[in-house]
């Protein structure tokens, strides 16, 4: 197992519904850290960046309208697994169809507006994260609650 670092947007939607403060507690709920935070409006430019695997299909202009509409808070969370931990935690791409029990299956309704953005790989957070945070404003300060969070073997 490895200690992961993955990005989360809380999308427009989830800002605008004032659905943040839930989303973050159920990250820090879940013992993840968090170890960067930001609001910050999405620009046309960092849309096509983040989104560069989707810029050629056919809904990406609606997505870019939705992503760039208003702002956004934007993490890197760290853990163990945690690319795959978040994605659990957000429930599929739909919330019509994510599980209750999952940020996009309790809070909406919408394929587009789907409240949560988590990275899918490691590369993709590696990224990902260079679009929105410059090294030295991620906070990798120990945690003291680390040792009870998950074992030292698990990072
Ligand atoms: P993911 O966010 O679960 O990884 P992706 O397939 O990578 O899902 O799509 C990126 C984002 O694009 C989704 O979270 C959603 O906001 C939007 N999206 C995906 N598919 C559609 C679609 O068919 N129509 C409109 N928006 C979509
Ligand atoms: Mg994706």
């Amino acid at each position: 197992m490895a200690l992961e670092r993955t990005l989360i947007l809380v999308k427009p939607d989830g800002v605008q519904r004032k659905l943040a403060g839930k989303i973050i507690s159920r990250i820090e709920d879940k013992g993840l850290q968090i170890i960067a935070v930001k609001m910050l409006k999405i620009t046309p430019q960092m849309s096509k960046q983040h989104y560069a695997e989707h810029v050629s299909k056919p809904f990406y202009p609606e997505l870019e309208g939705f992503i760039t509409s208003g702002p956004v808070i934007a993490l890197v969370v760290q853990g163990p697994e945690a690319v795959s931990v978040m994605r659990t935690l957000m429930g599929s791409t739909n919330g019509r169809a994510s599980a209750p029990g999952t940020i996009r299956g309790d809070y909406g309704a919408s394929r587009q507006m789907n409240l949560i953005h988590g990275s899918d790989s490691v590369e993709s957070a590696k990224k990902e994260i260079g679009v929105y945070f410059q090294d030295s404003e991620i906070c990798d300060a120990p945690s003291v609650l680390t040792p009870w969070s998950w074992a030292a073997e698990e990072a």
